[in-house]
């Protein structure tokens, strides 16, 4: 038996249970549950919040998960990635107001920059030889500028439209992501038979969208 988590509600859930059912297994209405076991692959499925599922798999608490690279490699368990998935792509980027002067990266030293990716972000200026103060907040990031409390921002973004509507100017990409599958590192013998069945249907459900 394996156990998979997936996000409970969010921009991962509804393709990493599109993926499950591609990949042939079949479960049970999921709505209003924290788990369900699928009726044809040894299978257990919880539902969890993103940000817990890199912490869960690693201390086996779940065998498996689906998780953005953002928030697996945030959290400090790059190891854990198997396969990548091909979905919820989307970039970790430096933003400022529209209107400030901006030259490279190294116009941020010494600034404030709020971001929820202390970590990421914290070693792509190391890298840079650039030190900031990295306000760490948890949701709504770009209205930082705005409001005072940071020169820029750190975000993820997708199409660009909540900076644009922000009044804010992508600068630099730190940190290009998509959707993994992750494992925990002492799976069972027969749990890496089970792993590699899953990953094999995976790459077949993606070869057959392209
Ligand atoms: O409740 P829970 O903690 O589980 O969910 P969450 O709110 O933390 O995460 P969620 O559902 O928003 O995102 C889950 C994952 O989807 C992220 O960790 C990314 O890997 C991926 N992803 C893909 C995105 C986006 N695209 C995205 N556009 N995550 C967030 N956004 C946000 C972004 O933060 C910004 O506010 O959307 C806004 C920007 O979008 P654009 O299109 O205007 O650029
Ligand atoms: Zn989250």
């Amino acid at each position: 038996m394996l156990r998979l988590a997936i996000q409970k509600s969010g921009r991962l859930s509804e393709d990493s249970l599109a993926l499950i059912r591609e990949c042939g297994i079949n479960f049970l209405s999921t709505s209003y549950k924290l788990k369900t076991e699928a009726t044809n692959f040894p299978l257990e499925i919880l539902f969890l919040r993103d940000d817990d599922i890199p912490g869960y798999v690693k201390d086996g608490v779940a065998d498996l998960g689906i998780v953005g690279q953002n928030v697996l490699v945030e959290a400090g368990y790059p190891n854990l990635e198997v396969e990548t998935l091909g979905f919820s792509k989307c970039r970790l980027s430096l933003a400022v107001p529209r209107a400030d002067a901006y030259a490279s990266v190294e116009s941020l030293q010494g600034k404030n920059i709020a971001t929820s990716y202390p970590n990421i972000l914290g070693r792509y200026l190391a890298g840079h030889g650039v030190q900031a103060n990295l306000h760490t907040i948890s949701g709504s990031v770009e209205i930082a500028p705005s409001i005072g409390l940071a020169e820029a921002i750190c975000d993820i973004v997708s199409s660009g439209s909540t900076l644009l509507g922000n009044g804010l100017r992508e600068v630099e990409t730190v940190f290009r992501s998509e959707a993994v599958l992750i494992a925990q590192p002492n799976l069972t013998p027969e749990q890496q038979d089970l792993l590699e069945q899953l990953q094999f249907r995976m790459q077949a459900v993606r070869r057959a969208k392209r």
